[in-house]
């Protein structure tokens, strides 16, 4: 009991809707945040599926809703997952959760400015050069007496 009660701010949650309508889901993507839950409602005339193209946490079904009917369910980690009709194939949507991005981003072209900012400065040699000095420890030979 206590720990539910420690937990509470992590269990508030939101249901975000999904219409399923005219062979389609709508909307096609939405994010929510980990613990939110998605609901889908089949507003058409056909029987519709929700059921996730993914492993783990990414695969569910929602069995053969037919008009009226709902499904929902909870994502609890972040990711990205794609989910589909099992009666029409052209039913394709996603749910990002946190801030998951597509599978497949396409990366920034590359801006390579660092080169420039390498070249060297001048600088004056006699400034930096170490004082002129007599060479110590020089092999000089001196022949005993
Ligand atoms: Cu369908």
């Amino acid at each position: 009991m206590l720990a539910a009660l420690l937990l509470a701010p992590a269990l508030v949650t939101g249901i975000v809707q999904v219409s399923i309508t005219n062979f389609a889901f709508v909307p096609d993507s939405v994010r929510i945040q980990p613990g939110d839950t998605v609901r889908w409602t089949n507003n058409d005339g056909a029987p519709h599926t929700s059921t996730g193209l993914g492993q783990g946490a990414g695969a569910w079904t929602s069995g053969s809703l037919s008009t009226s009917q709902t499904y929902q369910r909870a994502f609890g980690a972040a990711g990205t997952f794609e989910y589909k009709c099992n009666f029409h194939s052209s039913m394709v949507a996603t749910v990002y959760v946190g801030n998951a991005t597509a599978i497949s981003p396409k990366p920034a072209p590359g801006m390579d400015h660092g080169a420039h900012d390498a070249h060297q400065r001048d600088t004056r040699g006699r400034a930096v050069k170490p004082a002129d000095k007599p060479a110590t420890g020089s092999p000089v030979f001196t022949p005993p007496n």
